[in-house]
């Protein structure tokens, strides 16, 4: 069977006053991203978003697959993924949040060396293959994808996205700029 998960998508940035006291109503701890559901309950953290999504739909269409090894290596690709995008975010707050003479740049390259060994190891993941968690589709990728274009906006030189040519192909794959493009503010 073929579903249609309807959502209505709202970006709220956690830097603008007025958005975040909206953010902090729907979160306590103010903090995107959060699903409410149509009966107002509130699911916080992506991958238990995510994971409440798969459930909605058959096991064909699930991003991650629901048991064994297949699933437990989606997972890891998965926290890699985001972990890279918990230090670039990292990054993102020295540089727009915390005053200039203030920033601490040790810890920005610290940051940087992590992520970019993060997204190395995502790359490596796909030698060979059009996935990052085995033959098919998963969360995984979306979250490898969402990472280069944060690292992108973030990372500062030396980093080289043409290096990453693996997560590029990714990017650009018609599975993942399709559903990109509709989700990216
Ligand atoms: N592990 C969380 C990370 C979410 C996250 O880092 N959100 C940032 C987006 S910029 C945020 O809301 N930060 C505000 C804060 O933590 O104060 C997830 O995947 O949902």
């Amino acid at each position: 069977m073929h579903q249609a998960f309807a959502f209505e998508h709202r970006s709220l940035s956690t830097a603008d006053p007025a958005e975040f006291a909206e953010i902090r109503r729907i979160n306590p701890l103010g903090r995107v991203p959060a699903l409410v559901l149509p009966g107002g309950e509130v699911i916080i953290e992506s991958s238990a978003i995510l994971d409440h999504v798969d459930e909605t739909v058959d096991a064909d269409r699930a991003l991650l697959p629901r048991r064994g090894p297949e699933r437990r290596l989606a997972l890891q690709r998965m926290a890699l993924a985001t972990g890279v995008c918990d230090k670039l975010v990292a990054i993102g707050y020295e540089l727009t949040r915390r005053p200039a003479d203030k920033r601490y740049d040790p810890w920005i390259e610290q940051c940087a060396a992590q992520a970019t060994a993060g997204l190395v190891a995502l790359d490596t993941a796909l030698n060979d293959t059009n996935w990052v968690a085995g033959s098919r589709i998963t969360q995984g990728d979306f979250a490898a994808a969402v990472a280069l274009d944060l690292a992108v906006r973030l990372l500062p030189a030396p980093f080289d996205a043409a290096q990453l040519g693996g997560l590029a192909r990714l990017r650009a794959s018609t599975e993942v700029s399709g559903v990109l493009s509709r989700v990216t503010p």
